[in-house]
């Protein structure tokens, strides 16, 4: 029987979920699997996170911990993010693992053996201050393609071509900020050259992809395609499975997409059948649909195929890569260095999860990029969900159970408009099924609303209201037909909106276990259950809200981002600072913020006048060792001599005083 394999790109694990991703690759993918299911097909979603490469080592240098904790830390925070939307994948496994290791290095392996790459010495840039080679993002410039300027050395967000960062033009290092030097070192490449015609004839057999991937492979493709390093001078990776490369692990694009088939791994293992993932990979019956942004085109149909196909195994390739464009916000492009952006486990304190869902799938970035503004996300919610889908189903339920308690009746003899409603609705619902197959879920999300617009429409025009008073019997008419286009919509909106649907069904007395196929059996008989409402409307200042709080972030990094100049170890070295014990602490009469304090900085009295009352009560002060600045010229504050000035980190207002870690006693030395 034919398998499904549905994929979502590794999202870094260098941060929390975001919208971007959401939109990206993961909510299409969820609602494409779900569609699938429906119709009664064998599919897995596999997915988890990418943990290596220099986006996670950089955040671990940045926090002063190890790669592994921020990789850990992210994949568990996404998976929980995952979880709050409702996407579920059938497993989400991170590239860290073990059994990644070793299966990304037999690709190595087989590639080499096959004689497909090519060890190479090279210039590259390297910091003389910390003594390391600055591979991929540990270097930024100009673009040399574009010209823009913050590119970094794998990828250039601005144009989104892949930069050797070798190229880079005015380079910095981003562990020193200094000007790299240049210096041999030795990797290995990958022979894309040689792959060239294979993979021209492939394309041949892919006609039916998007336009934007074809676009995108074939501009590539008319650039030429040169040798690639698959190497890094590097120590958070895939270690080279080869003698003398210590300190040398393999590029996370080599390694990452061999996640797909490690995550599968896992989850064969999970249910008991460790070799059920060949069933999949080595299946040549299996559809492989890997779901990305478009930046992640030429890794996943250019050299992925490439890699799959020189193994040892027969590995299947990718039958399709329906890559989305980007989502921008407010119409800015997102960017996470900049928080220009929605988190996801933010949104899920405020909204529900399956807003979210809606609005992403309504306004995907399918063919283009595509916009989230919050305030369109309101209108979309309270129009289409509440005005219209939310109001018909309201509307003919509370009066069900007004009028007929609950029980709606078949109608044989239906009436033209009832009859028209059906008509529409079936030709509607099967425009659906043929945008799900082709992976356009805005125009799906369309073609389900317009078909509870039309319940509405008709509702209106048959007047249930009047007819109640001169013939139930129509009244009746009316309930059904209603109930019939809900019971349709409640499955062909169920892999977009899934708990909303089976509440829908709920209401409607309808199994919780159904298919797409049951999509066209006339219910014949309704009852009614407890009515209560789908949907629920965002207010103005809900949305207003938002908009603040993003506007928050944006102030609070400036602020971040607002450097000192530079300054020498000896201009530091002039400063004394040292750890003091509090002995007295008070209150300034008249003055909102001063308290005055007297130190011993070791065997010495200071008098000393600190900012910090609107955080501290005198009392919690005394007897703590606390960090100060002694050699500070002492000045008169409100006519009290302040002979030196206590050290305190600033967060919004608050302050909190620097008290040393480890017991030390007063007058230690800091530096
Ligand atoms: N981690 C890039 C990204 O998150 C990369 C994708 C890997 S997919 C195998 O966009
Ligand atoms: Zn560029």
């Amino acid at each position: 029987m034919e398998k499904i394999l549905v994929t979502s790109a590794l999202t870094y694990a260098n941060g929390p979920l975001h919208i971007g991703h959401v939109a990206g690759s993961y909510l299409n993918a969820d609602i494409f699997v779900r569609y699938c299911k429906l119709k009664g097909k064998d599919v897995i979603y596999i997915g988890g996170t990418d943990d290596y490469g220099t986006p996670i080592s950089i955040k671990a240098e940045e926090e002063g911990i190890e790669p592994r904790i921020i990789a850990e830390r992210y994949n568990k925070s996404m998976k929980k993010d995952l979880d709050g939307l409702n996407i579920q994948l059938d497993n989400f496994s991170g590239t860290s693992r073990p059994e990644h290791i070793k299966i990304s290095q037999d690709f190595f392996t087989n590639l080499l053996e096959a004689g497909y790459l090519t060890k190479k010495t090279l210039n590259q840039f390297y910091d003389e201050k910390h003594k390391r080679f600055l591979a991929d993002r540990y270097v930024e410039g100009i673009c040399p393609h574009c010209k823009s300027e913050g590119a970094r050395g794998d990828q250039c967000d601005n144009c989104g071509k892949l930069i050797d960062s070798i190229n880079l033009i005015d380079p910095k290092s981003k562990l020193s900020g200094e000007k790299p030097v240049i210096k041999e070192t030795t990797h290995w490449y990958i022979n894309l050259p040689k792959f060239e015609n294979q993979l021209r004839e492939w394309f041949q057999t892919k006609k039916y992809w998007k336009d934007n991937v074809l676009n995108f492979i074939m501009s590539w493709l008319n650039e030429g395609l040169i040798e690639r390093a698959i190497t890094r001078d590097l120590d958070w990776g895939v270690p080279i499975p080869l003698e003398n490369t210590e300190g040398k692990v393999l590029y996370v694009w080599f390694d990452a997409p061999i996640g797909y088939i490690s995550s599968t791994m896992e989850w064969a293992e999970k249910q008991g059948k460790p070799d059920l993932w060949k069933e999949y990979w080595l299946n040549p019956e299996t559809k492989l649909i890997h779901f990305l942004g478009k930046d992640n085109i030429p890794f996943h149909t250019i050299i992925w195929p490439a890699m799959l196909s020189k193994q040892k195994e027969p590995f299947i390739l990718p039958y399709d890569v329906p890559a989305n464009e980007f989502l921008n916000l407010e119409g800015q492009k997102m960017s996470t260095s900049k928080n220009w952006t929605v988190w996801v486990k933010d949104y899920l304190k405020y909204f529900d999860s399956e807003y979210l869902r809606y609005y992403l799938a309504a306004n995907a970035p399918e063919t283009k990029d595509s916009d989230f503004y919050w305030k369109d996300f309101q209108n979309k919610i309270n129009n289409d969900l509440n005005n219209v889908l939310g109001n018909l189903a309201n509307r003919a339920f509370i009066f069900a159970r007004k009028y007929f308690d609950g029980k709606i009746e078949e109608e044989l003899e239906l009436s033209e408009p009832s009859q028209v409603a059906l008509k529409v609705c079936k030709n509607t619902l099967s425009d659906v099924e043929n945008s799900f197959n082709t992976y356009q879920v805005r125009k799906a999300v369309k073609s389900i609303i317009d078909v509870a617009r039309w319940g509405n429409r008709y509702f209106d025009e048959t007047q249930p209201w009047k007819e109640i008073k001169m013939n139930k019997r129509k009244a009746n008419e009316t309930l059904y037909i209603c109930a019939e286009l809900l019971s349709a919509i409640s499955i062909a909106l169920y892999p977009i909106l899934p708990d909303k649907m089976l509440k829908l069904r709920k209401m409607l007395n309808l199994s919780k276990i159904f298919n797409w196929k049951n999509i066209w059996d006339l219910q014949r008989r309704f009852t009614i259950g407890k009515v209560e409402p789908l949907f629920s409307k965002i207010e103005d200042a809900e949305i207003e809200k938002q908009l603040e709080l993003l506007k928050a972030t944006q102030n609070e990094e400036k602020k971040k981002m607002e450097h000192k100049p530079e300054i020498t170890f000896e201009d530091f070295e002039k400063l004394e600072m040292r750890i003091v014990k509090i002995l007295e602490a008070e209150n300034i009469p008249k003055s909102k913020k001063l308290l005055k304090l007297k130190v011993d900085i070791g065997g010495e009295e200071r008098s000393v006048i600190a900012g910090i009352s609107e955080s501290y009560e005198p009392e919690e002060l005394i007897g703590k060792k606390v960090a100060m600045l002694i050699n500070l010229k002492a000045r008169k504050v409100m006519g009290v001599e302040s002979q030196a000035m206590i050290l305190a980190a600033e967060d919004d207002g608050n302050f909190s005083v620097l008290v040393p870690h480890k017991n030390v006693k007063e007058g230690s030395e800091i530096s």
